[in-house]
């Protein structure tokens, strides 16, 4: 049986992977973080009792600015892979905490190779790292492939490019499987709340049904390659199963602004918007309501607004990825479209947010029964 050792098993992408790697029969070790209340809501469901003798998920508390703790858990677990996919990862908040971003996103990961290499396994451990899209941050080339130069636009960036060269050194001075994944942005119904993606669909569902009064965002006219999470944790796995590593762009290949991914959103819950003002001055307010999606909605409602805080102090504008690569070598192609992936999020936030409705409402029993 194959073991593989998934940094970051609690965020979107390592809950998919761990899932998709339990299927092929793998047994799975994941890296979780103390806190102070539960982290592994997007784990439970497939957690097993690790008294149970053949339980094939099995987690160890760690954390990637900790050397000493990565190596003993590398030591125990032997693995055939390693997905280094835990990070400080939201590029808003890596301005607010640059250092802090650069120890977990940047040396975090010299530290799993460094660990992999002392203990004598860079010949028989594969590695994944997590790039991104973020690391061309103001673009040269469009669309952007494996060949673009970097020129990254935040702290977040910035350790990401350490990361992806390391990985790409201890490749060629060690003759380490090391790969990466450039991936471009990927959503799903577990999307953390605060990337752009889950903030609009979660608001808006609640906005339909009277819990919140109004979505504020930052930059609207920004755009993004955005695919399905479930699809690129697939790719994320092929890559390590090559005769020879190799670093992959990973995209849809077409490109999306926020405002329209605001207006799906808005459509899957019969709204549609109508713009006025410009710059910070912007709102949306909502001209037509079909169906009975948004029952505490009225004609006229302003329902978006822009705010400040939400820009960023350097911004990356545009982005857009060349998936060629990927798709001649190792076959893959996505399977979820942009907009087949909006509207999931949209159902799954408006089920969470007619349970909160009824839970307000009529209390826990009330919210029980619409399970069923
Ligand atoms: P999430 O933010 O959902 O998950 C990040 C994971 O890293 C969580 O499990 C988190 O733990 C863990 N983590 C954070 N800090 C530490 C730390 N100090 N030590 C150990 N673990 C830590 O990210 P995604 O799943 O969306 O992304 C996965 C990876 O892919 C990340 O590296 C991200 O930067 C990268 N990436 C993501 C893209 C995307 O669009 N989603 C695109 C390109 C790259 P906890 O749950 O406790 O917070
Ligand atoms: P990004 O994702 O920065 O691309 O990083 P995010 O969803 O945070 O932002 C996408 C774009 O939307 C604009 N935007 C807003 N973003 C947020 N979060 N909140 C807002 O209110 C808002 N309004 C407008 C942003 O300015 C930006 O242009 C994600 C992360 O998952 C990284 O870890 C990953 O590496 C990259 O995708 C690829």
């Amino acid at each position: 049986m194959k073991k593989a050792l998934i940094t970051g098993i609690t965020g979107q992408d390592g809950s998919y992977l761990a899932e998709f790697l339990l299927a092929k029969g793998y047994e799975v070790h994941g890296i979780k973080r103390r806190s102070s209340s539960f982290n592994t809501q997007r784990i439970d469901h497939i957690f097993e009792d690790p008294h149970v003798p053949d339980a094939r998920l099995k987690l160890h508390y760690g954390d990637l600015t900790d050397s000493s703790n990565l190596t003993r858990i590398i030591e125990q677990v032997q693995p055939d892979e390693v997905y280094n996919l835990g990070a400080q990862s939201h590029v808003a908040v890596s301005f607010e905490s640059p250092e802090y971003t650069a120890d977990v996103s940047g040396l975090g990961t010299l530290r799993i190779l460094e660990a992999i290499r002392l203990l004598g396994l860079e010949k028989t451990t594969r590695f994944y790292q997590a790039s991104t899209s973020e690391l061309y941050g103001l673009v040269q080339e469009t669309p952007q492939r494996e060949t673009t130069p970097f020129y990254p636009r935040s702290p977040y960036a910035v350790a990401k490019l350490y990361s992806y060269w390391m990985t790409v050194n201890y490749r060629e001075a060690y003759g380490m499987y090391a790969c990466n994944g450039i991936l471009f942005n990927h959503e799903s119904p577990r999307r953390g709340e605060t990337f752009v993606t889950r903030k609009i669909t979660r608001s808006l569902c609640n906005i339909a049904l009277g819990l919140e009064p109004c979505l504020y965002m930052g930059n609207i006219d920004a755009l993004r390659d955005w695919g399905h999470a479930k699809d690129y944790v697939r790719m994320q796995w092929m890559m390590l199963q090559q005769d020879e590593p190799d670093d992959f762009v990973i995209a849809t290949g077409k490109q999306y602004s926020v405002r329209q991914f605001i207006e799906w959103s808005a459509a899957e819950l019969g709204i549609t918007l109508r713009y006025e003002g410009s710059g910070v001055d912007e709102i949306g307010i909502v001209e037509k309501i079909e169906g009975d999606q948004a029952p505490k909605l009225s004609v006229g409602d302003v329902i978006l607004r822009i705010d400040p805080r939400y820009f960023r102090p350097a911004e990356v504008e545009t982005l857009l990825g060349d998936p060629s690569k990927a798709k001649e070598k190792l076959g893959w192609v996505p399977e979820i479209s942009t907009h087949e992936m909006c509207v999931e999020m949209v159902s799954e936030d408006l089920r969470i947010a007619k349970q909160s409705a009824l839970l307000r409402a009529h209390g826990y029993n009330a919210a029980l029964s619409t399970e069923k």
